[in-house]
């Protein structure tokens, strides 16, 4: 009985914390070639509040991160982040070319037209599930 009050109790507690909510939009992955390992997943992101997207998992890869593209020159590189800040009311894009969420270990092939789910965490918003729609091979946005 104690038990179930302090679980309620911590319910009661949590919940203000989570006041800051958090708009996605614009999200897509990209489809992958049969047997790639890696994919990539792009998205606004809104908070009403300051908050940090502090991670990100998908059930279709063994793993997922927050990358930083960069060009020295020709070449290019990702950075890995641990977390990406969210000032309040600004829109923080994650596109091509720049930052992005990874999934590394591919399950199975991103299909364009088929969705594929994805868990955000964030610092002060409740953690979040979404389906992300999979556009084409090189797409800049949701509908290529
Ligand atoms: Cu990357």
């Amino acid at each position: 009985m104690k038990k179930l009050v302090l679980a309620l109790l911590c319910v009661a507690l949590a919940a203000p914390a989570w006041a800051a909510s958090v708009t996605v939009t614009g999200a897509f992955a990209r489809a992958t070639a049969p047997g790639a390992d890696t994919g990539a997943v792009y998205l606004g992101l809104q908070s009403d509040l300051p908050d940090t997207l502090t991670g990100v998992a998908s059930g279709v890869a063994s793993g997922a991160m927050l990358h930083q593209t960069t060009m020295q020159g020709m070449v290019m590189s990702m950075d890995m982040l641990d977390h990406i800040d969210l000032p309040a009311g600004q829109e923080v894009t994650l596109a091509p070319g720049g930052r992005h969420i990874m999934l590394e270990g591919l399950k199975q092939p991103l299909v364009k037209g088929s969705h594929i789910p994805l868990h955000l965490t964030f610092a002060h918003a409740a953690p979040m599930d979404i389906l992300v729609p999979v556009a084409g091979l090189a797409a800049t946005a949701p509908n290529e």
